[in-house]
């Protein structure tokens, strides 16, 4: 049997704070209730998840750094980071892998300085506004980018 393709699964600062913080905008279920949910989408996907939070910019950067050799594609919530970090869209393009960028909320119909994000300039495609579910969508996103990639580029480490 082929072996799972492997994606990393990250989120950024404050997501540890899910269903306690605001939760007429982000929503009720908890990070460990959506880590469950993405487990059983990527075993119906075929896939391997590795699924990462943090509130450290610096310890994000060094998982997105490691990526680049070891998981075939990033989905990334990457909560405030999305408006401010240049070093964040610098990690994500030296990655060379499909990205999915992911919001639970929609940033657009929110406050201005949430309307721009870094991490769209270099994201293949963004999902926002869909709460957990989204997270679920961007699995199946990035389930297709992966599998249209191994098509056109075989790579000989296992990953
Ligand atoms: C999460 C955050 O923490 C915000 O800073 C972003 C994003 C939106 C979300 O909707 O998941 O602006």
């Amino acid at each position: 049997m082929p072996q799972a393709a492997k994606i990393l699964v990250l989120n950024g600062p404050n997501l540890n704070l899910l269903g306690r913080r605001e939760p007429e905008i982000y929503g009720r279920a908890t990070l460990a209730t959506i880590e469950a949910a993405c487990r059983g989408k990527a075993d119906e996907l075929g896939l391997a998840i590795d699924f990462r939070q943090t509130n450290a910019e610096g310890e994000l950067l060094g998982w997105i750094h490691q990526a680049r050799d070891t998981v075939r594609g990033i989905v990334i919530n990457p909560a405030a980071l999305t408006h401010t970090s240049l070093a964040l869209l610098d990690a994500l393009k030296a990655a060379e892998l499909p990205i999915v960028e992911l919001h639970l909320s929609n940033p657009h119909a929110r406050e201005s300085f949430r309307q721009f994000s870094y991490v769209s300039l270099v994201a293949t495609g963004v999902i926002c506004g869909f709460g957990v579910h989204g997270y679920l969508l961007a699995l199946e996103a990035i389930a297709q980018l992966v599998k249209a990639n191994g098509k056109v580029r075989r790579r000989s480490r296992a990953r």
